[in-house]
């Protein structure tokens, strides 16, 4: 896709209006073939859970993260980093960054995260506490291949929740009306705003992962992703701990 100068005015004002932009075909079928094979590579198909026991069973949510562009990270490999660098410095994701977020942003870093078959995928969240409207992430997630809406793995958000300050409590998956569901096709660059409400539906076909290049406003904690908003609590991942039950 032709992510011009001429219409990044345009999709960054679509991008605040709605707290998410879907923008197909930006990565090439053979970038995307790369990327696939590095990833399904790293995982193989039924990898271990990272997540505390805790947090797996109350949050209704079943992925395991990986920073490949970590390099404190003990499977850090420079050759497979520079795969992720790569995509990153795209000029026109950078540009397309710069006209949502103004010129001062900060990368946190990228994260994939991979959902087995049969798992629930990830519950109704909001990526950090709405309270303060200037304080957020933004991630720019890319999929490496098509999920049909039979292979589950769906991104089901909320328009313009990003503005509507914290997820109500409630059901863990449940449909919302207004909800939106957006099916993922390799190549496919999805924006989402950290408060944005959102999931993943559970993964019937089959296992399924997303590459997350998260950055934030600049002068934003570099930690902005520790506390995570659920339905039934708010959760912080540096210490283990439901800091609040909903
Ligand atoms: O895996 C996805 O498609 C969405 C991931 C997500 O919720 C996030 O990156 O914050
Ligand atoms: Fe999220």
């Amino acid at each position: 896709m032709d992510v011009k100068v001429s219409n990044l005015t345009d999709l960054a004002r679509r991008f605040w209006k709605e707290g998410y932009l879907v923008i197909e075909d930006f990565y090439s079928a053979s970038v995307m073939a790369g990327l696939d094979r590095e990833i399904v590579n790293y995982f193989g198909e039924t990898p271990e859970y990272r997540h505390e026991e805790e947090f797996l069973a109350r949050s209704a949510t079943e992925v395991i993260p990986w920073f490949p562009q970590n390099p404190d990270m003990p499977d850090y490999s420079s050759k497979i980093a520079d795969i992720f660098d790569s995509l990153e410095r795209d000029s026109r994701l950078v540009n397309l960054t710069g006209a949502i977020l103004g010129d001062a942003w900060s990368p946190l870093y990228s994260m994939v995260m991979f959902s087995r078959q049969g798992t629930v995928g990830q519950a109704w969240h909001q990526d950090c506490p709405p309270e303060d409207s200037s304080r957020f992430n933004l991630n720019r997630l890319v999929y490496s291949r098509t999920l049909s809406p039979g292979d589950g793995g769906q991104v089901v958000v909320m328009p313009g929740s990003h503005r509507m300050g914290v997820l109500p409590s409630g059901e863990t998956h449940e449909n919302l009306e207004n909800q939106v569901i957006i099916s993922p096709r390799s190549g496919s660059l999805v924006l989402l705003h950290g408060h944005t409400w959102h999931r993943v539906t559970p993964i019937t076909g089959n296992f399924r992962f997303s590459t997350n290049f998260r950055v934030c406003p600049k002068g934003t904690p570099d930690n902005i992703t520790d506390i995570c908003v659920y339905r039934n609590m708010r959760y912080r991942f540096s210490t283990a701990e439901v800091l609040e039950e909903r």
